[in-house]
């Protein structure tokens, strides 16, 4: 079966940095899941370190480790001219002339570290002339690893989403699966604690699946909520879905709780290659040009069917 590394060697040389760049993460990807998988304690990797990051977010060790492995991994990349991460304020400056700027969340779903609950890795590539704060539309490639009962990559280069899953040789394989999320879905996922602090048309579009074939959708819908965002997005590529972080009341989450460089862009590029929609609730998530480096966003994706319908409750 094909395997990630071969698909990336053979890659023409014109695309090497970027190929250079998805081999160095997958790396890193296959240690963190050892790491994670045979940690000693897993409470341990979910220790809070009494730091927080540029967000304000809690560090847990996990997540300063993961970007400790990844920058010192891209340092080894010489078509790579920078690195933006969650776990820092500023960009790494990397290779003068490189190619290349990646962005990482290095470790999504940090408070699910301890409850042995599907963590992952998610990953944007940039041309370096766009600079550090450029539209998710000229993403050169993105992914997702997720740290679960398997270990599993969804990547795309802009030709269609690749699915890999991890053997105990260390090597990707190609998991043969045509990604495409079907378009229909009757499966939201929300954070419905939340419920409060919703705007109205969050509210409305909420309160209509709940009412399920006896309201206007007709049709009964179900739930999940993972609690990470490469988990629930695994799901949604998988059987199709609808996944919601809106903009809410609570101080702080005036743009939601995803950040659009390193997280809602990547998740952005894999959805629409899999024939999906992401989008702010107003706009394509993929068109929004970043104003700074840790920028949130409002996020909703999946099935585009739904997302088309949430759209049309207004925002
Ligand atoms: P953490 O990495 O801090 O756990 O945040 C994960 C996340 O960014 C995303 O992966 C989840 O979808 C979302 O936050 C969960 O947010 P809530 O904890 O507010 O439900």
């Amino acid at each position: 079966m094909a395997t990630l590394s071969k698909s990336l060697t053979t890659m023409p040389a014109d695309r090497q940095p970027v190929a250079g760049a998805v081999a160095a993460l997958a790396a890193v990807a296959a240690e963190l899941s050892a790491l994670i998988r045979h940690a000693e304690s897993t409470a341990q990797l979910g220790a809070v370190r009494g730091s927080a990051n540029a967000d304000g977010d809690d560090q847990k060790k996990l997540d300063v480790l993961a970007d400790e492995m990844i920058a010192s991994a891209l340092a080894d990349c010489v078509g790579v001219a920078a690195y933006l991460s969650e776990e820092r304020d500023d960009a790494v400056t990397l290779h003068d002339g490189g190619d290349v700027i990646v962005a990482s969340d290095p470790l999504d779903g940090s408070s699910n570290i301890d409850t042995n609950v599907s963590i992952g890795t998610i990953f944007s590539i940039l041309p370096a002339a766009g600079g550090h704060l450029q539209a998710g539309r000229n993403q050169l490639a993105s992914g997702i690893f997720v740290y679960g009962p398997q270990t599993t990559l969804l990547v795309t280069f802009g030709d269609g989403v690749h699915a890999f899953q991890l053997a105990e040789d260390g090597q990707f394989y190609d998991m043969g699966w045509q990604v495409q999320i079907p378009p229909k879905t009757s499966e939201f996922a929300i954070n419905a604690s939340n419920s409060r602090h919703w705007m109205a048309p969050v509210s409305r579009y909420i309160a209509d699946c709940l009412a399920g074939d006896a309201g206007p959708r007709q049709r009964n819908f179900n739930m999940r909520w993972v609690g990470s965002l490469v988990a629930d997005g695994w799901r949604i590529f998988r059987r199709g879905g609808i996944f919601l972080y809106p903009a809410d009341a609570r101080k702080g989450y005036e743009a939601g709780r995803l950040r659009l460089v390193y997280e809602a862009s990547p998740m952005a590029m894999l959805v629409s290659q899999a024939g999906g929609r992401a989008s702010d609730g107003q706009q394509d998530i993929l068109d929004i040009v970043p104003t700074s480096l840790h920028q949130r966003v409002p996020l909703v994706f999946g099935s585009a069917n739904e997302v088309d319908e949430f759209i049309n409750y207004g925002s």
